[in-house]
């Protein structure tokens, strides 16, 4: 059995997922926001009773409940928690920048200062997705930014399950995050954008979720700030013929098993390593818990780019602009100036990809569906909003006025000129 299709690099069609839902979809999201709007908290009280199917009396998380959570999890969880915690931190505190001033020769001072967003909420998934480390990418950059309120929103299980993921709750409680409610979906993020008696609106929106959070973030943007929109995981392994067909195969599962819409391609110059990884996928996956999304995944998204040489090979992984890339190459160094567009790169046989999703320290919050070519991981300034500092002298208005006067008239904006002519004329000898 060969799991995925075989092509040319240089042939291979990209196919790109984006998530605009179907019209009946977006109507029933405007329909929840609009419901919240109106009735707030009521409004989450109804949809979770008729979406989730789970009757909720209170919307907030007792601290009693989170600490109720760590008996739900063992200590060497919270060990390899901690540790986790502690490489993303310090990652994301290198990100850290200063507010500037540049003091000119006339006396003119320019520059900007770099402020905390105040408040932000993070959606953490139901289900099957919700990871705790999705919790910790999310969170510690807006800490390290220097955001005092961040506070949480996640479904309140499913089917009558009146329940949350212990090891979230955990994940927060580590993290010092106090202000939890058990709301999910569109209402959620409705909720977020423009507050219920409950909740207190935030500034920007972050963290994945299903269809309907994705095109509730679409519609509340502009209100508040959203991060992106993220599409299916993706993984590209660049091999040669050096790499082990059993790390290979083992990378690609790794995100195969996301889900039946991610992607995992071998980009290689190599026919040998292209059979032998075919033969590892089909073993390995028999014996993965969730065989059955990795091999959908594999069989509708996954792919083997044989290139005529690494070059054409690297070309074809620029233009697919993964959203992680792993160099398993012999001399991945040298082919890491060559990467173009990447959401993170994974260098030698070595730095599999989980070391990145769980534990080394980057945020695992990447770009997706080949957006790498425009945008860049998770990091702190996406929690950091800018202001322009201007203070001109009167020296260096005297010197520039007379251009900013004959700019303002180009523009047939003769008050913008005049703001200045009248103080070149009471200012000029
Ligand atoms: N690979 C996913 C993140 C993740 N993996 C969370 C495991 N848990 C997207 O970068
Ligand atoms: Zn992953």
């Amino acid at each position: 059995m060969n799991p995925c299709k075989v092509m040319s690099a240089s042939e291979f069609a990209l196919e790109r997922t984006f998530e605009y839902g179907s019209p009946e979809q977006n109507e029933s999201v405007q329909a929840i926001i609009q419901h919240v709007l109106k009735e707030k908290d009521q409004a989450l009280f109804a949809l979770s009773r008729k979406l989730d199917k789970v009757e909720i009396d209170t919307l907030r998380v007792s601290e009693a409940e989170m600490l109720d959570a760590y008996a739900h999890v063992d200590e060497p969880f919270l060990t390899s928690l901690r540790l986790a915690i502690d490489n993303i931190r310090r990652f994301h505190e290198k990100q850290k920048r200063q507010s500037w001033m540049d003091l000119q020769t006339d006396g003119s001072l320019l520059g900007q200062i770099l402020r905390p967003l105040e408040r932000v909420g993070v959606y953490v998934p139901g289900g099957k997705a919700a990871y705790p480390s999705s919790v910790l990418m999310n969170v510690i950059p807006a800490q390290v930014a220097g955001v005092k309120e961040i506070v949480m929103v996640t479904p309140p299980g499913t089917n009558g399950v009146l329940g949350i993921n212990p090891a979230i709750l955990v994940a927060a409680h580590e993290l010092g995050i106090t202000e939890i409610y058990r709301v999910g979906g569109a209402q959620a993020v409705a909720a977020l954008a423009y507050g219920t008696e409950t909740i207190r609106p935030v500034d920007k929106i972050c963290g994945p979720g299903n269809i309907y959070v994705a095109l509730a973030k679409r519609n509340v943007y502009g209100v508040v700030d959203i991060d992106s929109i993220a599409g299916p995981t993706d993984i590209v392994v660049f091999a040669d013929e050096q790499a082990e067909p059993a790390y290979v195969a083992a990378d690609m599962l790794s995100q195969a098993e996301h889900d039946e819409m991610a992607s995992a391609i071998l980009v290689t110059d190599s026919e040998r390593l292209a059979d032998e990884v075919q033969r590892e996928l089909a073993e390995q996956l028999a014996h993965l818990q969730r065989k059955d999304i990795a091999l959908a995944s594999l069989e509708r998204h996954g792919a083997i780019l044989l290139a005529a040489n690494l070059e054409e090979g690297m070309a074809t992984v620029n233009r697919i602009a993964p959203e992680h890339l792993e160099l398993m190459v012999s001399d991945p160094l040298n082919w890491l100036g060559k990467v173009e567009n990447a959401g993170a790169v994974f260098l030698g046989r070595y730095s599999s990809e989980p070391v990145g999703d769980y534990f080394a320290g980057p945020n695992h919050i990447l770009p997706t569906n080949g957006t790498a070519r425009f945008s860049s991981p998770l990091n702190v300034d996406d929690f950091l909003k800018k202001s322009s500092v201007i203070y001109y002298s009167r020296e260096a208005l005297l010197q520039n006025g007379e251009h900013i006067v004959r700019l303002a008239l180009s523009e047939g904006l003769d008050g913008h000129a005049k703001a200045i002519q009248v103080r070149l004329e009471k200012e000029g000898e």
